[in-house]
């Protein structure tokens, strides 16, 4: 590794087995905002031998008292440093022993929103990766499980925790989860909360009670939330016959919380942008999250709780496996076409982007100084690519045998990626030594494709190549699978999709009996994670956008001459005419779904245009990149001017909103429109939206077009006006004025609306609808004088002594970096060193800066 050695790196190879086994957890809360005492009986039995007893817990907990079987230690067998207590082995009995401790901690004072603390008056908890030692003393590690039994005293009206309900009386909750469980997964709620309840029966007949947990007032915007949990447990049943195993499923909505969503055993917490929605407030996207998110945290409760991690070097196995499960329920719900060319859109943006940089790590990480820095794009979006390969690799059947013998052997347990290839070897008999490289290496394959054509015989030939990432230089070949098509020159698909294997660094594939040179289609459904390189001109991008069967790699050739075209017109060459002449056949062609077509006639943004000229060797010019993207957006509403009228005209959907997927794909083509036409109508259509429509996905691409053109005045004060006790609709307010604003205005608005009132910047979701909509704005973000980098380095420094987890988060703004001129570059670096020097810096931003700069 290049990065500076530190005392708190973990590494893999350094695993050891708890020495303890713990066979119970018992947890009694007496909270007070300011004063809540948690008393823990922990029974532990040794695995071997005699070793002293290690429990996490920092400086914010109080000890009370402690005893073991009931008995006080003598003062020099327990020890105590900034994060642990240790117990000398001298004080153990040799067989089980109960360990008794209570502390007093104070979750008014957690701004940091791990362990427990109070958003909005109410107590709640968020334990991954490492929140639980912020509760009480104990081992706080995934291989540690143990059945839970939690009292809870509390004037709060509603006390929640994992598992059934026990007893419930004034002021007491009894909870017992019988399912033995890391410590990560443990929640705890008390608030003042309403429940839309409903039931489901499972296909073995159990009875469970479901609950959708909200704040007084809200209990009209969370039918949606119970319609996705409802769906989501009988696609897990049908489709990986997976069954719930609890009496009661609960799932509460939190204003401050630091990510979506959180799996915790029965007992999920969400982030409230995630639960709540109506018509009025939340567009069609926000329903669309909401479904896949409730879908994801449920099921993990079979891919993550049922069975967990060993380590959190392991994190992909449970999330690039749930991330996977919930794109195939999108996929089923929805469009799958238009499923998985957004998530091939959002990984691109996302993954390839942290790939290409200082940041990059492998799917399954191999050291880390914060582990909550690795909640990222590679380990759940390309950890589920890679289970998506798996998948192609063995085929439907082997992975669902070895998806049942995964379940089978693993039920209970704290597993491994080694555990997971296992079982797919074991199920199908292939050897998956080399696929594991896809889990060990990090960086994205460059796959370069080449065609000879020679009596009938048309031959592919492929090399492939991964760049160096930070700590891995020389990358072995990895297994490939190379989805293939062919097209005859009339339009007709010749050889239908056939799956290539490719696991050399060279190697060719052959069609033969061919009448005429087809048009190859190539990496079908994206089919692996991998920049292709091909050498083919416009014309046959193209054809395949108009013939190609497969809707991805259509997609994909129109993508292509998009981008070529807006490469070109930002180092100052001529192009678009074939993408805006192609574009114009495809937005009538009235066979295709209009999601598609919505697609199709969305331009690539100026982030993706900068990280394919960066990948092609050129440094990219933010300001070149946006204007280059406003010229060809303009001309294509030029050519097109009537033909988008006629869109945006026939696209309206009739009667009352509803977030199906048929009327939100009518709405997204019927928007993509409205954006190209605002180029040209000085905004006259956006504005007569914004003040007839009454569904926020209407409402807010108005407002979009609206602000770019900087015409947003009015419409954003109505907008405030009518919603400014809408917590989640004002974070929209909030992101949508930076990040649509003209690049050249992006900061100084940022600034402007920093200073208000309602920037309660210690919210979450606050902050990051702020700072993240000014990120979002290449340009402005990016501005030449370093004012972008400046002004979120000054708020990163901030957050940083609140809130260090958001603060290391919203960093990654600045992982580009290396990639744009040296003025930015000096720039950058400088906000980065500032960050680095910072007295008291967490341990979360420094790793993130120090990775940065390395
Ligand atoms: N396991 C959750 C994500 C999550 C991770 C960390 C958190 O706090 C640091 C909170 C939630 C999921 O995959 O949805
Ligand atoms: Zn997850």
């Amino acid at each position: 590794m290049t990065r500076t050695d530190s005392p708190d790196r973990q590494f893999l190879a350094d695993y050891r087995p708890y020495p303890f086994i713990l066979e119970q957890t018992r947890l009694e809360f007496t909270l007070a905002p300011d004063a809540t005492r948690v008393r823990a009986d922990l029974t532990f039995r040794p695995r071997n031998g005699s070793e002293d007893l290690l429990l996490d817990g920092g400086k914010n907990l109080h000890l009370i008292s402690l005893t073991i079987d009931g008995r006080e230690p003598a003062a020099d067998q327990v020890t105590r440093d900034d994060e642990r207590l240790v117990i000398a082995a001298a004080a153990l009995p040799d067989g089980q022993f109960t360990l008794a401790t209570e502390v007093e901690i104070n979750p008014s004072a957690n701004t940091a929103f791990e362990g427990l603390y109070i958003s909005n008056g109410m107590f709640c908890t968020q334990c991954e990766a490492e929140g639980f030692r912020h509760i009480t003393f104990y081992p706080d590690r995934p291989d540690v499980m143990a059945p839970f039994q939690v009292t809870i005293h509390s004037d709060q009206p509603v006390l929640l925790s994992n598992g059934n309900p026990v007893r419930q009386e004034e002021g007491l909750a009894e909870w017992h989860d019988p399912w033995p469980k890391p410590a990560y997964l443990f929640a705890l709620v008390a608030g003042d909360l309403v429940a839309i309840e409903d039931r489901f029966t499972t296909a073995s007949g159990r009875d469970v009670a479901l609950n959708v947990w909200v704040r007084p007032g809200d209990e009209d915007r969370a039918g949606f939330a119970m319609e996705s949990l409802i769906k989501s447990m009988k696609w897990d049943e049908d489709v990986y016959r997976r069954e719930y195993d609890l009496d009661v499923f609960n799932i509460v909505a939190v204003d401050d919380f630091n990510m979506g969503a959180m799996e915790n055993k029965g007992l999920n917490i969400f982030n409230s942008k995630l639960v709540l929605a109506s018509p009025e407030t939340a567009t069609d996207a926000d329903y669309e999250r909401i479904e896949s998110v409730i879908a994801h945290e449920y099921f993990h409760n079979w891919t993550g709780n049922r069975i967990t991690c060993r380590d959190w070097f392991q994190l992909c196995l449970k999330e690039g496996l749930t991330v996977f499960r919930d794109q195939q329920f999108t996929s089923d719900m929805r469009s799958a076409s238009v499923k998985r060319i957004g998530d091939v859109q959002a990984l691109r943006a996302r993954q390839f982007r942290e790939d290409q940089g200082p940041l990059a790590h492998p799917v399954r990480p191999e050291e880390y100084e914060e582990i909550n820095n690795f909640y990222t794009a590679t380990v759940y979006e390309k950890g589920a690519e890679v289970i998506g390969m798996l998948k192609r690799l063995v085929g439907d059947d082997g992975y669902a045998r070895a998806l049942d013998l995964y379940f089978k052997r693993h039920d209970g347990e704290a597993a491994t990626i080694e555990d997971w290839l296992k079982v797919f070897e074991d199920a199908t008999g292939r050897d998956l030594t080399q696929f594991k490289r896809w889990y060990t290496d990090a960086g994205t394959p460059r796959l370069t494709m080449r065609e000879t054509w020679e009596n009938g015989r048309l031959t592919l030939h492929f090399t492939q190549h991964t760049p160096p990432t930070p700590g891995q230089n020389d990358k072995p070949p990895r297994v490939i699978p190379i989805a293939v098509g062919l097209i005859g020159p009339n339009g007709d698909e010749i050889e239908p999709t056939r799956m290539l294997e490719m696991s050399e660094a060279k190697q060719e594939f052959s069609f033969d009996g061919l009448g005429a040179r087809p048009v190859v289609s190539a990496l079908r459904g994206f089919s692996a994670p991998v920049i292709l390189e091909r050498n083919i001109d416009d014309a046959t991008r193209a054809f395949l956008l108009a013939h190609d069967t497969d809707p991805f790699a259509r997609w994909e050739a129109g993508r292509e001459l998009a981008l070529h075209a807006l490469t070109a017109l930002s180092q100052g060459q001529e192009g678009g005419a074939d993408y805006i002449g192609a574009i114009g056949q495809l937005a009538t062609d009235e066979d295709a779904d209009p999601a598609f077509r919505a697609l199709c006639l969305n331009l690539p943004g100026e982030e993706e245009i900068a990280t394919r000229l960066y990948a092609a060797g050129a440094i990219p010019d933010p300001d070149a990149i946006h204007d280059a993207r406003n010229r060809l957006a303009r001309r294509m509403a030029e050519t097109h001017a009537n033909l988008l009228s006629a869109i945006y005209d026939q696209m309206v959907v009739p009667g009352p909103y509803s977030p199906d997927a048929d009327s939100a794909a009518r709405r997204a083509l019927r928007i993509s429109a409205l954006g190209l036409l605002t180029r040209i109508d000085g905004g006259e259509r956006a504005e007569v939206l914004f003040g007839i429509t009454s569904n926020m996905t209407e409402r807010m691409a108005a407002l979009i077009c609206l602000v770019r053109r900087g015409r947003g005045g009015v419409a954003l004060s109505a907008l405030h006006d009518q919603f400014k006790d809408n917590r989640l609709v004002m974070d929209k307010w909030f992101t949508v004025q930076p990040m649509a604003a003209p690049p050249a205005d992006a900061i100084a608005i940022a600034r402007q609306l920093s200073e208000r009132r309602d920037f309660d910047w210690k919210n979450p979701n606050r902050f990051r609808a702020l700072l993240g909509g000014l990120a979002a704005n290449h340009a402005g973000f990016h501005a030449a004088d370093g004012k972008g980098y400046d002004f979120l380095a000054e708020w990163l420094m901030k957050m940083d002594p609140i809130n260090p987890q958001i603060a290391a988060r919203m960093s990654t703004a600045f992982e580009t970096w290396p990639r744009y001129d040296e003025n930015r570059r000096k720039r950058a670096l400088a906000a980065l060193e500032r960050m680095a020097a910072m007295k008291g810096i967490s341990r979360n931003l420094r790793e993130m800066v120090t990775r940065m700069i390395a």
